[in-house]
């Protein structure tokens, strides 16, 4: 009796070894996915004066975000035509830009208005009298420093005429959302994308610049050149971080966990609902837009025990050039990637029509079309009963609130029962003898779901395990050997 009692604590023990040192590996695997590793970034280097110019350079055509801006907001809308938008209102995109330069720190709008259109190629945008009256509104607020026309890009002359004609620095949304980016980029990684997303907008700058002939701006062909090797060096680096990338999937693949990655409009709640899914306090939500930029993995269960890693992504955004979430894909193309997708949207935002199809067509063409996405209304304890407009939410959305935790534990089981179907995870049950190699083997190896005393012979053990196909294949050829 002793020695077997001697014997079952034996095992046990080893099986906490093994199960600790699969842990462990797990969090390996994971801290490489979120990129804490340094495998990139030797690559990128460039010369005291190299980066001293490139601010300059960088300076003249973005501005600088240091020391904040009062700013006066410019809201162009398109009366008519096919241009004109039709699932979201002038109001509701004055809030968002509103939205966007709350988020960074000192700058705030101080005079507000929309301005309807025909289109958006005049240089001065607005014929005379409106300029004339857009000049007396800002003259009215008190100590405007900078305008923002909420627009995607500004071409230069536009740029140049508004600024003439304001006597004030002009942003459009291409620049802001760059600001935003570099105020929150906090990795190496993010640094990278970022700065490989202002070389675009630049370099059009310096395209039209030579087109018109315009500008106090200095440009030189040392300049351009500058622009070229730093946007190259950036890409090789970017290439580097895409095959390191590739390795960490693998990698995740063959450890065999379900992967769950989630997306959707910024600020919509997704590192709040990992974080609810998780329980991992370490995850910070915060209530500003592209809070998030970094791709980064979180470990959780489903209610089966089975191991899962959650995705967090960059949120979406309309009204921005492709251009400047280009050097984002290929982060964002390997969390799409994912066994399932989680789409989550903030049902009581005013603009969540125009949200939910933004993304929706955005992701679409990253993903194919059997990846199983499932659809979260989030913030759910900020409506009131009865006001959801239910024909505007996909179907089978589930309703769930981040903050409160209602509704988690309902979504965890709706993305177990779809997840092994979408995953490779096999589930087998297996007899092996206590405390054999084998029985270590899926120890290590698989997700033990179950493991009991066969009630025909107490030296044996039940198992039920999950694995990957992989992992299924590796534990035939052990079986061999
Ligand atoms: N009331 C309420 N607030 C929530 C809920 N979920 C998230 N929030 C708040 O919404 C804000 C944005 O949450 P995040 O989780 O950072 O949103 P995100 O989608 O990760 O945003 P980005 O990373 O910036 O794209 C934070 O202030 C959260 O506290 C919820 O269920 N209810
Ligand atoms: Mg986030």
């Amino acid at each position: 009796m002793q020695f077997l009692k001697r014997f079952a604590y034996l095992i046990n023990k080893s099986q906490y070894i093994i199960n600790k040192k699969r842990e462990f590996e797990i969090v390996n695997v994971i801290r490489r996915c979120n990129h804490e590793s340094n495998v990139v970034f030797e690559e990128y280097e460039e010369s005291e004066e190299e980066k001293n110019i490139y601010t300059q350079i960088s300076r003249d055509y973005l501005g600088s975000a240091v020391g904040g801006n009062r700013i006066f907001l410019i809201q162009p809308y398109i009366k008519w035509g096919v241009k004109k938008k039709r699932n979201t209102s002038p109001q509701l995109q004055l809030d968002e830009a509103i939205a966007l330069i709350n988020t960074l720190p000192n700058w705030s709008v101080v005079g507000k208005k929309i301005v309807p259109l025909l289109s958006l190629q005049k240089k001065q945008l607005v014929g005379s009298g409106s300029l004339e009256t857009l000049k007396a509104d800002i003259r009215n607020c008190a100590n405007v420093t900078a305008i923002f026309v909420s627009t995607n890009l500004l071409k230069f002359i536009q740029i140049a005429e508004l600024q003439e004609a304001f006597q004030l620095p002009i942003y459009d949304r291409y620049s802001i959302v760059i600001h935003i980016f570099r105020e929150h980029a906090k990795t190496s990684e993010a640094k990278l994308q970022v700065a490989l997303a202002e070389i675009p907008y630049i370099k059009q700058k310096i395209t039209d610049l030579s087109a018109y002939r315009i500008g106090r701006i200095h440009c030189n062909e040392k300049t351009k050149a500058l622009l070229h090797t730093r946007e190259r060096k950036l890409n090789n680096a970017l290439k580097k971080l895409k095959e390191h990338r590739h390795m960490i999937k693998e990698r995740r693949l063959s450890f065999g966990f379900p992967s769950i990655a989630v997306v959707g409009y910024t600020n919509a709640g997704k590192t709040s609902l990992i974080k609810a899914l998780t329980e991992d306090d370490s995850l910070q939500p915060e209530d500003k837009l592209f809070a998030t930029l970094d791709t980064t993995v979180h470990q959780g269960y489903l209610p089966n025990k089975v191991k899962v890693l959650y995705i967090d992504t960059i949120g979406f955004i309309q009204d921005v050039p492709e251009t400047l979430i280009e050097p984002f894909r290929v982060t964002l193309e390997d969390a799409l990637n994912a066994d399932i997708l989680v789409h989550v949207f903030d049902i009581s935002h005013p603009d969540l029509k125009a949200q939910i199809q933004h993304v929706q067509i955005t992701i679409q063409r990253m993903i194919n079309e059997n990846k199983v996405v499932i659809n979260v209304a989030n913030k759910y304890d900020m409506v009131e009963q009865g006001t959801i407009e239910t024909d505007i939410l996909p179907e089978g959305t589930h309703l769930v609130s981040a903050a409160k935790l209602t509704g988690i534990d309902l979504l965890r089981s709706k993305m177990q029962e779809q997840i092994i179907d979408a995953s490779d995870l096999l589930k087998k049950r297996i007899r092996v003898q206590t405390g054999s190699a084998i029985a270590s083997w899926l120890y290590n190896q698989a997700t033990v779901l179950s493991a009991e005393p066969d009630p025909k012979d107490s030296q044996y053990l039940i198992m039920d395990v999950l694995m990957s196909t992989e992992a299924f294949y590796k534990f035939k050829r052990f079986l061999k050997n």
